[in-house]
């Protein structure tokens, strides 16, 4: 991949990473409850986000679990890679401290999303366990919601490289 023009010309060139991460039943994302998850499925979402990925020149990494240690593997892996995050933790966002304390021990940058608006739904899931040690929380876009989150967490880390090596000009 070629590295992105403009701003960036004659900074060394560094690939971000970011690790695209999905919780517990988002396998089922188009096949049950279409009224309040639409008919998108993950594979589409997928596809999406390869898409937006490769106009922003950022490497991804896509996946799913259904198991909360599994998610807590990937968020380390992703902290030891220099990557960020974007997470939509499923269930798991209302519940899980593992997940809290593995985003907060990564170091990556974090951006929670979610397809549905949380906090027009059941009060259990107003509370996000994850919010606190994220960068941010986008939710209620449907799947534009995860494009949201991968620019938004382009951004931060971008800004971020940025302050860490000021130009020489
Ligand atoms: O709105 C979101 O993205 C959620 O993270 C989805 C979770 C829910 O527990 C969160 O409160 C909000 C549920 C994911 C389950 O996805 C399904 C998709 C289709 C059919 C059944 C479940």
């Amino acid at each position: 991949m070629a590295p992105p023009d403009g701003a960036f010309r004659n900074a060394p060139f560094v690939m971000i990473n970011v690790h695209i991460l999905n919780g517990p039943n988002l396998n089922l994302l188009g096949r049950r409850e279409p009224q309040i998850y639409g008919s998108t499925t993950l594979a589409d979402v997928e596809k999406l986000v390869r898409e937006k990925a490769e106009a922003l020149g950022v490497a991804i990494t896509f996946r799913q679990s259904n198991h909360e240690g599994h998610l807590v593997d990937w968020i380390q892996e992703a902290g030891a890679q220099g990557a960020g995050i974007v997470i939509n933790a499923g269930a798991y966002t209302h519940t899980s401290i593992a997940l809290r304390d593995a985003i907060s021990g990564s170091g990556a940058p974090t951006v929670e999303i979610h397809l549905s608006n949380v906090h027009a739904r059941e009060g259990f899931r107003h509370r996000s366990l994850i919010a606190p040690v994220s960068v941010g929380v986008i939710c209620g876009f449907g799947p534009m919601s995860y494009l949201l989150g991968l620019e938004a967490v382009h951004r931060v880390m971008v800004e971020r490289a940025r302050v860490a090596k000021p130009s020489q000009h």
